[in-house]
């Protein structure tokens, strides 16, 4: 069993109730929070349907940088409601145009040793600074803000001992290609990662960031580094230098899995498509025409990154078949490339320039062309997340990624024959902190404003005395909550569920025939209950708890898989829909839509660690099938409730 990592001391610090042992429930206290303007909305209607006045934690920050395009009213509207409700409730506010949440957040407010929640997956970025940054849907996130712990399964740690050091070409982004490549997205599920070994030393906590961000991909609750001298610059260099503390493992440290990796013998890698494990050495690709580059995101667009790019594009242009889009990650690099000119080596080459925010990474806009392949520096890659049905996305480094674009072909940095750009940290960062707007101090009196777009959270009924269920959709391994819940174009409407609702599994409609939303909408209709099943790693991905409201608001009332993502299945859980998995993997097989499920004594079978429900086939013939209901006592009584917001 593991001791004396980081993980655990900073758990220690922060355990609040748990026996400490791998699987079993635990809680820790939670210092700070952010939010992003696509899962926030929801998250402060949340709050304010709790009746919080202030939130309780030492700092929670409002970011808006996902809906930023403002086709239609909606996306102000959201941005006014976020403003107005931080203002009132004691949160800070980052403006649109101040950057990703994930990137300013590790610039400006990360801390080691504290513990983060944010309602966005990729809130594990702040582990490049040595936070337990962990990634939660909105109405954890909420409870948070009013000072409830946060509730998860201790972990089982991994360790990943770096040795050695990147060769030029090389990145960060290379690393956790490498560890997807060992551990897939698939099985992780209840871990941390943890970092140690004499190559950490080596990489830069904007490297580390990279690293950490990506672990989402596993399916990992968060990944931290220690916290050493290299961190200790990085802070000072933010002017943040007094924020620094030391967090190392204990020279006798041990963890439930090691793997090694030498950081030497690492190569440029790519994730095919569509899935971030899909990896490849980029050498096998070489020669592959391109279509697309877009570098940015909150994995890859740090001063460092875009410093690189730059020294790469210097006195080249962008391949007359590619374009090139470069979204920073925030104002403070942008501000930073704009004054020591590598912006308009940027701009000379004939990049096209995004605001700082999401943009492309969740299909805000740069759709690639149909049957041309995208190369991006970003984190994921599922199919159709481009906005393009039949996408071809791949995720490399922003080196690999600035060689493509002069090329127009899959190539690495070296390819460009120039010599390796040695680019060091700065010793000070551009600080100006004026886009954040710091709560006010009229609290109570600020004037909350709410657009006709901003709806209320729905709330579900109790849980039902029977499931009496109709399977609606049967879905492959790693269905992601895009898959359920997709956003680019529809992304704006994440403030209105039962207009949002109406493109639930959108991907798997058929032409001509009805929606899943309707379908499901028409067995909610009929008094009956809908009923979801999916196969190994449902709801991988983003934190969306839309994933979860917007079935729940079409009368889901059951999701069965062979296993549910921990984000995902606490969503579930939030919104009184109950995440089941197969005692018996073969039986997924049994299972068709429009089959019926039936649990009679429902409220009793939840009690129960397994449950046997009876599927009828089409044909009348009646098929146990054995379900696990593996749900802390917690779980239980807000899935009796039919879901958080119903427990006072
Ligand atoms: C993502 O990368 O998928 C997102 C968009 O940032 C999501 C949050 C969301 O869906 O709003 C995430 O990662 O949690
Ligand atoms: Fe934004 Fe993409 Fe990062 Fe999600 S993964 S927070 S959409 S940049």
């Amino acid at each position: 069993m593991a001791k004396n990592t980081v993980i655990q001391k900073i758990l220690a610090n922060h355990l609040v109730s748990g026996s400490g042992i791998p699987g079993e429930p635990a809680a820790i206290r939670i210092d700070q929070t952010l939010t992003q303007d696509a899962t926030g909305t929801m998250a402060y209607l949340e709050l304010e349907a709790m009746g919080i006045d202030k939130v309780k934690t030492e700092l929670s920050v409002s970011y808006v940088d996902h809906n930023m395009m403002q086709n239609g009213p909606e996306n102000r509207n959201d941005h006014l409601y976020l403003q107005t409700v931080a203002a009132s409730k004691g949160v800070t506010f980052s403006r649109p145009g101040n950057g990703i949440c994930h990137q300013v957040h590790l610039e400006r407010f990360g801390v080691p040793g504290k513990t983060l929640l944010g309602s966005d997956s990729h809130t594990p970025t702040g582990g490049g600074i040595g936070m337990m940054a962990i990634g939660a849907g909105g109405l954890d996130v909420a409870l948070a803000m009013a000072g409830q712990p946060f509730r998860l399964a201790y972990p089982k740690i991994i360790g990943i001992k770096l040795t050695g050091r990147l060769r030029p070409w090389v990145a960060a982004k290379d690393i956790i290609l490498k560890v997807l490549s060992i551990l897939t997205t698939k099985g992780n599920v209840g871990c941390m990662v943890e970092y140690f070994g004499e190559g950490v030393e080596t990489l830069t906590v904007p490297q580390r960031a990279t690293v950490t961000n990506m672990g989402a991909e596993l399916g990992v609750t968060c990944s931290v580094f220690p916290s050493d001298e290299m961190t200790r610059r990085f802070l000072e260099a933010q002017g943040r230098g007094n924020v620094w503390v030391e967090l190392k493992a204990g020279p006798d440290a041990e963890y439930d899995k090691v793997i090694e990796i030498d950081l030497n013998a690492l190569e440029p890698m790519a994730a095919c498509p569509s899935s971030p494990d899909n990896v490849q050495p980029v050498r096998e690709l070489r020669g592959k025409k391109v279509g697309q580059v877009i570098i940015g995101s909150c994995t890859n667009s740090s001063f460092r990154d875009l410093t690189m790019v730059a020294c790469m594009l210097k006195g080249r242009k962008v391949h007359p078949d590619v374009t090139l889009a470069i979204a920073p990650g925030s104002k403070q690099v942008l501000e930073m490339l704009a004054r020591d000119g590598a912006l308009a080596d940027i701009i000379a080459a004939g990049a096209r320039i995004l605001e700082c925010g999401c943009g492309p990474c969740i299909g805000q806009g740069q759709s690639p062309a149909q049957d041309t392949i995208t190369v991006r520096t970003f984190n994921r890659n599922f199919p159709g997340r481009t906005g393009t049905k039949g996408d071809q996305a791949y995720l490399v480094s922003p080196e690999t990624a600035a060689a493509i674009a002069v090329t127009g072909e899959f190539c690495d940095g070296a390819s460009l024959n120039m010599a390796y750009p040695e680019i060091q940290e700065p010793d000070s960062f551009l600080v100006d902190d004026s886009m954040m707007i710091p709560p006010c101090a009229c609290g109570k009196d600020v004037e909350i404003i709410r657009k006709p777009t901003i709806g209320k959270p729905p709330v579900n009924t109790p849980l039902p005395e029977a499931l009496d269920g109709v399977v609606v959709i049967k879905t492959q391994d790693k269905t992601s909550t895009d898959d359920i819940m997709p956003a680019g174009i529809h992304l704006k409407h994440r403030s209105n569920i039962p207009e949002y609702a109406k493109v639930v599994f959108e991907r798997f409609n058929e032409p001509g025939k009805p929606t899943f939303a309707q379908r499901a909408a028409a067995v909610r209709d009929s008094g009956r209950h809908g009923v979801i099943v999916g196969r190994d790693s449902y709801g991988q991905g983003s934190s969306r708890e839309h994933a979860a409201i917007c079935p729940m608001y079409l009368g889901v009332k059951a999701v069965i898989a062979m296993a549910i993502e921990r984000i995902h299945a606490a969503n579930l859980v939030n919104f009184g829909i109950i995440p089941l998995t197969f005692a018996d993997r073969g039986d997924y097989d049994k299972i068709e839509v429009e089959d019926t499920v039936r649990i009679p004594n429902l409220r009793n079978a939840v009690l129960q660690k397994e449950i046997t429900a009876e599927v009828v086939k089409k044909d009348g013939q009646v098929i146990p099938v054995r379900l696990n209901c593996n749900l802390s006592d917690e779980d239980r009584k807000i899935i009796l409730a039919g879901g958080r917001l119903n427990l006072k």
